[in-house]
């Protein structure tokens, strides 16, 4: 993706229903996938902060079809938030239009941006910091999940095609080894084994799917903890953003995902792999956190399958990111060289220590 001068950023925020003066414009958060700045406007005496971000266009190919889910979903959002007597400027995501009354801003170049009012006084984690923490974003997640339960479904688009169809991340990883643009293949020979080992988990949601044994919902997609925004006050998880990827799914992925990321003990990309292991005490505090949000609308069968949703969900991202390490790091951000192969490498620990402590998980599920 092309770097973008300050002198654009400007331009390009003058575009939006922003009427003060734009006093600043800084890069912010740790996504890896679209670029994101804080914005500060001066109104008056008054400063306001929103997010102006440049959706990632490699990736994110429709982004009228993309945009139109986001504000579909976050004015059902809004509704249901202010039915149940919440705060609908602090619990979901809101779009500020542009000045013709766009949803998004398309460059001559093709490129996208968007402007999000900064929900402010709020904090996001890369790393969960306590089990209540980390049992409070459980509760926001099955909590979304929950009030979209009844949001026509179908009236979604995908915007990314087969984004958690493991067997399809399969294919796409063994072509890649066979591909070996970059030459890196015969360096991750352990790794390449590891995953290739595990090929028949590959299919195991969508031989559920298949058998009709758990339903499709729509689901987040992209669960893990920096998608949750924390109140610095009452530490309450009270938004969940990141809303690209909201697309009919499973709730064993939505559950997993955030497992991978924020029941580790380590960074996602930390190097000392002895630090890196899944947290039964996280594990139990997300579960526990997640089926109160939910409200009790998951099905027996899906709560059986939430351990397998987090193997799964970590074995498909270790894979994303070794395709991506022997594709010459194209998808993710990265901020050094080999970054991918430090997060392919804590996610296969992790999956091997999810193998080790499957009794475990299992009873925690099933208690
Ligand atoms: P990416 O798809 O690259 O992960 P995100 O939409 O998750 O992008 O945004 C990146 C980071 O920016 C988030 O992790 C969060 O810290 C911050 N952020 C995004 N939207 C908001 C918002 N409306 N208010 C405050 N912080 C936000
Ligand atoms: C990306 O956008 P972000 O940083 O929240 C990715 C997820 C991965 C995650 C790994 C659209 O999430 O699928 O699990 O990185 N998002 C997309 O950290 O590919
Ligand atoms: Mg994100």
């Amino acid at each position: 993706m092309n770097t973008v001068s300050k002198k654009n950023l400007y331009e390009v925020a003058g575009k939006f229903q922003i009427d003060g003066e734009i006093l600043s414009v800084e890069p912010y958060g740790s996504g890896h996938i679209n670029d994101t700045f804080r914005l500060i406007e001066k109104q008056g005496e008054e400063e306001k902060a929103y997010i102006l971000q440049r959706m990632n266009g490699e990736i994110f190919k429709n982004r009228d079809e993309l945009m139109e889910n986001i504000m579909r979903v976050t004015s059902f959002l809004k509704e249901k938030i202010v039915a149940q007597g919440g705060d609908p400027d602090r619990e979901t995501l809101q779009v500020i239009p542009t000045r013709t009354g766009e949803s998004y801003y398309k460059e001559e170049d093709g490129e996208g941006w968007r402007v999000y009012t900064f929900i402010v006084d709020t904090i996001s984690y890369d790393l969960a910091e306590s089990a209540a923490d980390f049992n409070r974003s459980g509760y926001a997640f099955g909590n979304f999940q929950y009030l979209l339960s009844d949001f026509p479904a179908e009236e979604l688009h995908e915007t990314i095609v087969n984004f958690h169809n493991t067997v399809d991340r399969f294919d796409k990883f063994k072509k890649a080894v066979e591909a070996d643009v970059m030459g890196r293949a015969k360096e991750v020979e352990p790794e390449i084994r590891f995953v290739m080992d595990r090929e028949q988990d590959c299919h195991f949601f969508g031989n559920l799917l298949a058998n009709k044994e758990v339903p499709l919902r729509v689901t987040h997609n992209d669960t893990k903890l920096n998608n949750v925004l924390f109140d610095r006050e009452t530490g309450k998880a009270i938004c969940v953003i990141d809303l690209d990827t909201v697309m009919p799914g499973f709730a064993a992925h939505d559950f997993g995902d955030a497992i991978r990321f924020g029941a580790s003990t380590a960074a996602e990309d930390e190097k000392d792999l002895d630090k890196v292991t899944c947290s039964m005490e996280l594990f139990e505090a997300y579960f526990d956190g997640f089926m109160e949000g939910c409200r009790g609308s998951l099905t027996k069968r899906e709560v059986e399958t939430l351990p397998m949703g987090a193997k799964i969900m970590t074995l498909e991202c270790g894979m994303r990111f070794l395709t991506d390490y022997l594709e010459g790091d194209v998808y993710f951000k990265t901020h050094y060289e080999g970054q991918n192969l430090d997060r392919t490498r804590t996610q296969l620990k992790l999956v091997k220590d999810m193998e080790d402590k499957w009794e475990t998980m299992k009873t925690i599920v099933n208690k």
